[in-house]
């Protein structure tokens, strides 16, 4: 088996997650970046030789290439040997992190990154102010998201989808860093999502912060970006 080519962006939540994953379970990987700034999706070698849907993150090994950041995750847990927590082979366990991550598609995914493309990413790359009204509205399906968090998957265990940490405390917290990066704090009035988060990034240091360091730099560069 040939080293795993690896296509992500760390301004993006999902690549992240995978990016961290990697790091954490030590799979050697070889190192594609790919700047969604440039618009490096988009060209035609990346989307017929990489990832035809035009998104991050992106795997290839020996020829065999795969999307969707679910999708990924799962196929290193059983690619590698990596330790059981990850993703655990007894059944209901392994049911509970596939619950978690076929749940955040709708909810962590979409409400946070829209919060933070309506907050942040659209009105740096149109020049135009924030359309209040639109942050208004993926803040309330955010707080949704958040509060189902705090009440539902952390009420009875320390680790979103379980007793131990899994892929899916990976997905979860690198979604939670895009709404932080524009100031808005995710783990006011839930302190079982405070104190998760805090586990999840020591459980991960110093991979955590080695991959979030351009969610710090944008955050203090757009920090102070007032809340609705
Ligand atoms: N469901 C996909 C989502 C991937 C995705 O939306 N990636 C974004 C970055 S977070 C992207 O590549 N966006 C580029 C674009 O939309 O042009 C996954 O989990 O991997």
């Amino acid at each position: 088996m040939s080293k795993l080519k690896l296509y992500y962006d760390l301004m993006s939540q999902p690549s992240r997650a995978v990016v961290m994953f990697c790091k954490l379970t030590k799979i050697p990987f070889e190192d594609h970046p790919v700047a969604l700034r440039k618009g490096e999706h988009r060209t035609d070698k990346y989307l017929s030789e990489v990832n035809p849907f035009g998104l991050v993150p992106a795997i290839n090994q020996d020829g065999f290439k795969l999307t969707e950041s679910v999708a990924i995750l799962r196929y290193l847990c059983r690619q590698y040997p990596v330790a059981d927590h990850w993703y655990p082979a007894d059944p209901q366990r392994q049911a509970r992190v596939d619950e978690y991550m076929a749940w955040q598609h709708n909810n962590t995914r979409l409400q946070c990154a829209m919060y933070f493309q309506t907050k942040f990413l659209i009105p740096m790359m149109s020049g135009q102010p924030v359309d209040e009204r639109r942050a208004a509205r993926f803040q309330a399906g955010m707080e949704r998201a958040l509060d189902h968090l705090e009440a539902v998957w952390l009420r009875d265990s320390p680790y979103v989808a379980g007793p131990q940490l899994s892929v899916a405390d990976l997905l979860a917290v690198c979604e939670l860093e895009q709404p932080i990066m524009v100031n808005y704090d995710v783990a006011a009035g839930r302190p079982r999502l405070a104190a998760w988060m805090e586990r999840v990034r020591s459980d991960c240091h110093p991979v955590y912060a080695e991959v979030h360091q351009v969610c710090y730099k944008t955050r203090a560069k757009f920090g102070g970006v007032p809340k609705l």
